[in-house]
């Protein structure tokens, strides 16, 4: 390779973090469109930036061009995903960049929307405009999991969250469980609320915890008012629980609470995705929910974190299931660990 296009690489690549930084805005907002961001150079200088900020608002290219304006006539776009090719809420994404001049644009990957896949390339290509595919994707697609997932198999990316003590405990015995971990990592799970279109609990929790399970930080970089709300869903095979305005746990006195009363829980991934667009799904339940989204190998991330204490062998254990052998034991690979406050947070990957 040559100086020259070593050099075009690194630029290419420094202007894909930027706009994989305007990206990262709507994280919380876009739902459940994909979070995007724009960024729009000239001759070296960054003359429009944007973002995707919520579905059926502007995507990304078109705050950028504005932005940009009549410095976007021969000018190089980043985008972090492919721009659009179809009509839907906006114009063709595709087609702005086209009627703006723009005559090189940098994607960091596909976009695996039916609707798109392919064509909004195609479109800039038919254009003359030379297209180059493939910078920072995992960077870019880390924003954006469960859109991806869910464009290319019609499944939700499911997060498990557990809390724990040191000795994989989530309450004594007795039910008691507030608090194990700190107030730093409970916040930090309202950011993972805040990503998830769904978060699934289970009728154990909502009697023995009463839990409120929404989106109320103030710490997300946009005010939780702007998050649109996650779907509760309640695992309630026994009928246990029903909506009424005057029942004793909160999640039965909201009317959008779901109540999901088969055995199925992979039709019930598969109709959240296919009736209600969650693509990002969060599981906050008992050890016995967990225990079945794990073993039936329906979990794409779990996240634990774990206090620095312990509580003893007659408390609650963090998931229940019971292999019959080493053989059937559940593997993970270890994706990332961070001290959040006084805890541990464990980011997991089964294998
Ligand atoms: C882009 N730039 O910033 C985003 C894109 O409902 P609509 O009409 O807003 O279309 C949403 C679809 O557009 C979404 O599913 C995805 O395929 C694409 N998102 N495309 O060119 C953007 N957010
Ligand atoms: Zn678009």
């Amino acid at each position: 390779m040559s100086i020259q296009n070593h050099a075009q690489d690194a630029q290419d690549r420094y202007f894909m973090m930027l706009a994989i930084e305007q990206a990262k805005q709507g994280l919380y907002t876009t739902r459940p469109n994909p979070a995007v961001g724009c960024v729009i150079v000239q001759a070296g200088e960054v003359v429009g930036q944007g973002f995707h900020p919520k579905a059926g608002e502007p995507h990304a290219e078109v705050f950028a061009l504005k932005e940009a304006g009549m410095k976007a006539v021969g000018a190089t776009a980043y985008v972090t995903l492919e721009p659009c090719s179809h009509t839907g809420r906006t114009p063709p994404c595709a087609l702005g960049l086209i009627n703006a001049g723009i005559k090189r644009v940098v994607i960091a990957g596909l976009d695996p929307n039916p609707q798109v896949a392919g064509r909004g390339i195609t479109l800039l290509e038919q254009a003359s405009i030379e297209v180059i595919v493939g910078v920072l994707t995992a960077q870019a697609e880390a924003l954006n999991r469960g859109f991806l997932k869910a464009m290319r198999t019609q499944m939700p990316y499911v997060r498990l969250k557990i809390a724990t003590s040191l000795d994989g405990r989530t309450a004594m015995a007795s039910g008691e469980s507030k608090w194990i971990t700190s107030a730093a990592a409970r916040e930090d799970v309202q950011k993972l609320r805040a990503q998830s279109g769904a978060i699934i609990t289970g009728s154990e929790t909502v009697i023995a915890d009463d839990p409120q399970l929404n989106v109320r930080s103030s710490q997300l970089g946009v005010p939780p008012e702007q998050v649109p709300a996650p779907i509760v869903v309640v695992l309630d095979r026994r009928q246990r629980l029903a909506h009424s305005p005057e029942s004793s746990h909160q999640l039965c006195r909201r009317p959008n609470t779901l109540y999901w009363r088969e055995d199925d829980l992979t039709a019930l991934l598969k109709n959240l995705v296919s009736e209600h667009r969650c693509y990002d799904v969060l599981v906050e339940a008992g050890a016995s929910v967990a225990g079945s989204f794990l073993s039936q190998q329906l979990v794409d991330k779990l996240i634990v974190y774990q206090a620095p204490c312990l509580l003893g062998a007659q408390a609650k254990p963090m998931v229940e299931f019971s292999p019959l052998s080493l053989a059937e034991q559940l593997r993970f690979s270890v994706s990332s660990h961070e001290r959040v406050g006084s805890d541990l947070k464990l980011t997991l990957l089964p294998l």
